[in-house]
């Protein structure tokens, strides 16, 4: 009998949905789930026919980040003995998949079904937009086995919530409802968990309809504008916008405005 995917692909219409789908330990990360994961989010960008990606998990969890029993990362418990290198694991995988995910050319929603935990929450933070159920939960879990937040965590939090609530959540290590992060701003938006597939699909479906182009090139100059002064912002932004402004999207999408019909984008 075939395996089980690791990551379970599916798409409706122009929107492609990842589940990482490892149940039974909270859809941890391991090597090969790292593998599959990667391989979906690479289709996912060559593929002109997804217009957005949904990564979410199956069961009652999102991801509670690394597998803490994988030996290839945990430190040797019967021996006392030093993990292998963690720092290795991370340039291999963490690090590969928080800059596919920043670079995705479509948006990418973290749908935060359940408890995100450790890299499980960074990787869903480092996404687009994250929708999450009321009932799911984001833990910097990090500090509890001694190490610091990951997957992107240490430049993520500040950015989202500011400095002084990234370090009390990073430290601590608390469990934040989803609820909660929304209203820090660490998330787009709580719902209620009868809603929260209904408000997914919608909010998918929406991206997917609107010009994609413009959408990835919109994270882009957020992203750069960190760095930036107003002045090379402005330029960046300048930029983008003449690449855009010469492509068929804004054409469909003044059209559209000055006929007082609905747009059709198709750029990709
Ligand atoms: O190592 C490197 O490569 C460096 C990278 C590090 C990145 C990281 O992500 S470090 C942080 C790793 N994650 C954690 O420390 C979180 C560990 N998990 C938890 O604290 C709790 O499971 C949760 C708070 C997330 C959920 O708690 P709860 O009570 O709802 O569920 P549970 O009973 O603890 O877990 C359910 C099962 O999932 C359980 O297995 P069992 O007993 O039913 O067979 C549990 O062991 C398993 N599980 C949960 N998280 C992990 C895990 N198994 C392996 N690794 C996990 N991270």
């Amino acid at each position: 009998m075939a395996e089980e995917a690791l990551v379970q692909v599916t798409q409706a219409d122009a929107v492609r949905t990842l589940t990482l789908n490892r149940p039974k330990a909270l859809n941890s990360f391991t090597g090969p789930m790292h593998e599959e994961l990667r391989a979906a989010l690479d289709a996912a960008a060559g593929d002109t026919g997804v217009r957005c990606v949904v990564l979410t998990g199956s069961g009652r969890g999102f991801c509670a980040g690394q597998d803490l029993s994988d030996p290839s990362v945990a430190p040797n418990l019967e021996s006392g003995g030093p993990a292998t290198d963690i720092g290795g694991a991370i340039e291999r995988f963490y690090k590969p998949l928080a800059l596919r995910i920043r670079s995705m050319p479509v948006p990418v929603v973290a749908a935060v079904n359940g408890v995100a935990a450790g890299a499980g929450a960074n990787v869903a933070l480092g996404c687009d937009l994250v929708i999450a159920a009321r009932s799911a939960s984001f833990i910097q879990a990090f500090s509890k086995i001694g190490l610091i937040p990951d997957a992107g965590g240490t430049w993520l939090l500040p950015r989202l919530i500011g400095r002084a609530a990234a370090l009390g959540l990073m430290l601590l290590g608390d469990k934040l409802s989803a609820e909660d992060a929304a209203r820090i701003g660490l998330i787009w938006k709580c719902v209620d968990d009868t809603a929260f597939a209904e408000e997914v699909r919608s909010v998918a479906a929406r991206l997917a309809a609107l010009p994609t182009q413009a959408l990835a090139d919109t994270r882009r100059a957020v992203d750069a504008a960190q760095q930036l002064d107003l002045a090379q912002a402005l330029s960046h932004e300048a930029d983008l916008q003449r690449k855009l402004g010469s492509a068929h999207d804004y054409l469909e999408g003044v059209a559209a405005f000055m006929a007082k019909r609905p747009a059709h984008f198709t750029d990709r």
